[in-house]
């Protein structure tokens, strides 16, 4: 499936894999990119010696381009955003703000900046600075999300930029690719389905919740502090939400989530640690290889949009 994103990355499949903090680590990124789609590393907020690391182990295990994704809260994205310039990394995505101060160093050293975005106005702004591509990413994802759904930013992100669109948010399946298309995009990105690969290190029991969630499991919480978070229904979202309601400070919120997305998807405890998962989990119920993930997803979304053209052609 060739379109300008397979062309500006060089990769066969317009695919990319979120780059979920603590999930996106080397085994993950070096599979999807194996598979044809883009690998990500995922920074999430480790240290720069981490990031180093990872991008040289993930070059053992594939020599396809891969990215690395650097969440601009990280306190060492400064740092971070050096050793993406000088490691040779193809690709950088990045999260939860604007990038803009690093564009010209990663311009120069030959690296393709992919920014997320979740509004028409940051994405204007990021090709304004040159951006080589835009992740819109809606609210039915995972994690850290903005305001508007992915069908209603899509369309409006494509009018309003002329550099390619990945769409990203409740995309999980060959139908979901096949809409992406259709709204204007070159490309998806997608993280939940991702979660429960074969090649992720992520501990069973959070796999298990993703792959029992329903529909309606993905809350968010975190709307009064201005930073909210999609996650996974639990004993943690349920005394969160009934705080937030009572009017509880920042700090008393804050004490709830300290470290709670590694205790899920390192050691497991899924009650009271944060599991991070889209709005779409509750289509994702097996556990299959990153190569069988994306090829599904591709030819799904080419039969889908040939069978949808055939019934309507009559
Ligand atoms: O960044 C994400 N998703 C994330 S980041 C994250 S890190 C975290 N971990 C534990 C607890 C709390 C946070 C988890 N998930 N997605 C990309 C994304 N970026 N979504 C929305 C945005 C965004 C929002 C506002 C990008 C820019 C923006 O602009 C604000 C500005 O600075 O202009």
């Amino acid at each position: 499936m060739k379109t300008r994103l397979t062309e500006l990355l060089n990769i066969e499949y317009p695919v990319i894999q979120g780059g979920m903090a603590w999930v996106a680590e080397y085994h993950l990124a070096a599979a999807v990119s194996n598979a044809g789609g883009l690998g990500i590393i995922g920074a999430g907020a480790a240290p720069a010696s981490f990031v180093k690391e990872q991008i040289e182990k993930c070059r053992e295990l594939t020599d396809k381009p891969f990215g690395v994704n650097l969440m601009l809260m990280n306190p060492a994205a400064d740092e971070i955003a050096e050793v993406i310039a000088e490691s040779g990394v193809k690709v950088v995505t990045t999260g939860a703000g604007s990038p803009a101060k690093y564009m010209k160093m990663w311009k120069e050293a030959g690296v393709k900046v992919i920014p997320v975005v979740a509004s028409v106005a940051l994405a204007k702004i990021m090709e304004k600075n040159g951006a080589d591509a835009i992740v819109a990413e809606g609210c039915e994802s995972g994690g850290h999300i903005g305001e508007l759904t992915t069908m209603a930013m899509m369309p409006q992100i494509v009018d309003a930029v002329s550099i390619p669109v990945i769409a990203a948010g409740g995309i999980a399946d060959g139908r979901g690719v096949a809409a992406a298309l259709m709204l204007g995009a070159s490309g998806v990105q997608v993280g939940t389905r991702f979660l429960v690969a074969k090649e992720t290190q992520v501990h069973p029991a959070y796999k298990e919740k993703v792959l029992k969630a329903k529909d309606i499991d993905a809350q968010v919480t975190g709307r009064s502090g201005g930073h909210p978070i999609r996650s996974l229904k639990n004993q943690m979202t349920r005394k969160y939400l009934q705080m937030e309601a009572e009017g509880a400070t920042f700090e008393e919120l804050e004490s709830l989530t300290v470290g709670s997305l590694r205790k899920a998807v390192v050691e497991g405890d899924v009650k009271t640690g944060t599991v991070m998962a889209g709005q779409i989990a509750g289509l994702v119920n097996k556990e299959q290889t990153c190569k069988e993930i994306v090829t599904e997803l591709v030819e799904d979304a080419v039969k889908v949009i040939n069978d949808r053209y055939q019934l309507f052609a009559k």
